[in-house]
């Protein structure tokens, strides 16, 4: 029986890419580097997990050669420049820059309704989700999910499924007594690595990824609510 529903956050519950996108340029900028990303870099820089992860990739990709600095002054400007995009990714979402997609409130609304219990399972940093769901569910936004876990809990990033293995530990429950959703390809290795029946729903960024396995592939979640889920997991479970 269906007992819980997991989200992912970036991409899933909201289209925040273009968001995280402009907080890494204007950290680069802050802290004086001639890096700058647009939409068809991020999008293949997508394909690595967390926003420090894809510095260090990007990194590699342009300064591969350079010999003068070492590995500890790396992840020092590595840790400063994420420092600096959080920062500056939190404001631009306090200020509203981020919407929740379409269905996603009216669904974790009916998910509570009808009993069913909530966690969140992301890469991003927890202020990140904080700034989110404080501006489109108000402060008590931590109540409506039992369980969060985040790049400050699972340090493994997807596609590996720890976060998934984790958030299903804390609920105590079977992966096949959940649904995932999940907005990209790493998202869903890793949630079908934890075993995981998982909707994916695309976005700008994503919608070149393939989603084989994939339990549903949506457009977005409006008109989902919790007896079509309840369906969907029939066909699993
Ligand atoms: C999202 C991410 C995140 C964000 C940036 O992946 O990879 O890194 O792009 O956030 P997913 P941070 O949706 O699969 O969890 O800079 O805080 O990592
Ligand atoms: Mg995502």
């Amino acid at each position: 029986m269906l007992q819980a529903l997991i989200f992912d956050v970036d991409g899933t519950l909201a289209d925040t890419e273009r968001a995280h996108l402009a907080a890494f340029n204007a950290a680069f900028a802050a802290e004086g580097l001639d890096w700058h990303w647009d939409e068809a870099r991020y999008t293949q820089l997508l394909e690595v997990s967390g926003g420090k992860e894809r510095i260090a990739h990007y990194w590699a990709q342009v300064n591969a050669s350079r010999a003068d600095i070492d590995g500890t002054e790396l992840r020092a400007l590595i840790d400063r420049l994420h420092e600096v995009k959080t920062a500056f990714y939190e404001e631009a979402v306090r200020q509203g820059a981020v919407q929740l997609r379409p269905g996603v409130l009216e669904l974790i609304d009916d998910a509570r309704r009808s009993g069913l219990r909530l966690a969140i399972a992301t890469t991003t940093s927890p202020v990140n989700i904080a700034a989110l769901l404080r501006g489109a569910m108000g402060p008590d936004w931590q109540l409506a999910f039992e369980v969060i876990e985040d790049a400050s809990t699972a340090p493994r990033k997807k596609p590996h499924p720890q976060v998934y293995q984790q958030t299903l530990a804390r609920l105590q429950l079977p992966a096949t007594a959940c649904l995932a959703f999940e907005d990209s390809a790493n998202g869903l290795q890793a949630a079908r690595g934890a075993g995981l029946a998982t909707i994916v729903t695309p976005n700008a960024f994503t919608a070149h990824h393939r989603f084989d396995g994939a339990l549903r592939v949506l457009d977005s979640l409006q008109g989902v609510d919790v007896p079509t889920l309840r369906r969907w997991h029939g066909e699993v479970a």
